[in-house]
């Protein structure tokens, strides 16, 4: 009888609490084992407050991106629709040199939990990409068999086709300049939400731009990384079969002969942060053919942060782009746990500063590929470094919508 009286009691006592309008000045909250706890933040104006994640979350319950909710994107919530996903490809058969970024969505994630320990508001972009009023989500991984690269990489462009072609969560709105409704910048003219996959090795991004060709046509591409990954296949692996022509530093050679990029006459893709050794200068007329413009590594000694920014933004003007990170790009005193290191590379600042330099460009989707955590130090410097890159680009995603205003 004992028992049942406290229950009653818990009843009472619960339904007294949800009628009481929930504001910040409740000393204890009373449903404080609601999981994940959330906590208010005062805001900044008189009156205002918003629902921030604490930190008591940051280190515990399961791992998000960014402790973004988790939606079954690819199975039980194939309805739901957002405007930014992350989504992990945990494929690493395409490896040359060290193997293990099939653990990379997982140890990104790890990376970012400290996130929006502080809220998130992102100074010099003077925007919070978690409180911007977009539907964030992590749609966790999508399967990709281990035996059967053919398969991974049909497996990885699906996953990616079902959810960019969802319609996205929010509308486009107007212009912030003319206030005239923004129509989508897309070839299908649909709205369509962003995707920010964590890789998996450079492999990936074949059967990405396979799916963002459907939405877009071919598109600009911004690429980040210490490789060319232009190389024909009998350079590059010596292409003993159809099946190891395809590998990661080959596969924008094959999106080239796909038509999945733009070439030609407006040259408007290109690689920064290069500074890997050549089979011969031929691998740079390769990669003219493959379309693409080259900014070196060590070309921030002269131009800077600001120049290599000005050079991108002349390349890609305001075409719709596609952005892929290898993270690579980063030296590996900052980022060591990758397949294929190359010393003498950006620090994680200066990639982030050009990053947030990428503000206002349409970025349609974007990776992180090649984090392999098993080399990384036990201070997770490379997962950590992958997600505070995703966060710039998240933000400079936020700031701007995927629209343009009508001729
Ligand atoms: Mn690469």
């Amino acid at each position: 009888m004992r028992h049942q009286f406290s229950t009653l009691f818990c009843f009472v006592f619960a339904v007294a609490v949800s009628a009481h309008d929930h504001h910040h000045q409740d000393q204890v909250p009373m449903d404080y084992v609601k999981y994940p706890y959330q906590a208010v933040y005062p805001g900044d104006n008189e009156g205002e407050y918003l629902i921030m994640v604490t930190a008591d979350s940051i280190f515990s319950g399961i791992t998000t991106f960014a402790r973004l909710p988790w939606v079954q994107c690819l199975n039980k919530d194939r309805d739901t629709t957002f405007d930014i996903a992350f989504l992990g490809a945990p494929f690493d058969t395409g490896t040359s040199y060290r193997p293990g970024a099939r653990f990379g969505p997982a140890g990104i994630r790890a990376g970012s939990r400290r996130l929006t320990l502080y809220g998130g508001y992102n100074v010099p972009l003077e925007v919070n990409p978690f409180l911007s009023g977009l539907k964030l989500v992590d749609c966790g991984d999508i399967p990709v068999t281990p035996y059967d690269n053919n398969f991974a990489i049909k497996q990885i462009e699906n996953g990616h086709k079902e959810l960019l072609h969802r319609p996205a969560f929010s509308p486009l709105g107007n212009d912030s300049l003319t206030g005239e409704p923004l129509v989508p910048i897309s070839l299908d003219g649909k709205n369509h939400p962003r995707i920010i996959t964590l890789g998996g090795d450079h492999t990936i991004v074949l059967p990405l731009l396979r799916s963002i060709h459907s939405a877009y046509g071919p598109i600009s591409v911004i690429h980040f990384d210490s490789h060319l990954d232009t190389w024909k296949p009998s350079v590059f692996g010596g292409a003993p079969s159809e099946q190891a022509a395809i590998n990661h530093g080959t596969y924008f050679y094959w999106a080239s002969q796909e038509g999945l990029i733009k070439n030609g006459s407006s040259i408007a893709t290109l690689h920064g942060a290069i500074r890997t050794t050549l089979s011969g200068p031929a691998d740079y007329l390769n990669d003219d053919a493959s379309g693409f413009q080259r900014i070196e590594a060590r070309e921030i000694d002269t131009l800077g942060t600001d120049g290599i920014i000005k050079k991108i933004r002349e390349t890609v003007g305001d075409r719709p782009v596609y952005l892929s990170i290898d993270i690579d790009s980063i030296d590996p005193a900052f980022a060591p746990a990758t397949g294929t290191p190359e010393t003498g590379g950006w620090s994680t600042r200066e990639l982030r500063t050009i990053l947030r330099g990428l503000d206002g460009l349409h970025i349609v989707s974007a990776d992180i590929v090649e984090v392999a955590p098993a080399y990384d130090t036990n201070a997770e410097l490379t997962t950590m470094a992958a997600a505070d890159v995703l966060y710039e680009v998240l933000s400079v995603m936020a700031k701007t919508p995927l629209g343009k205003v009508a001729n």
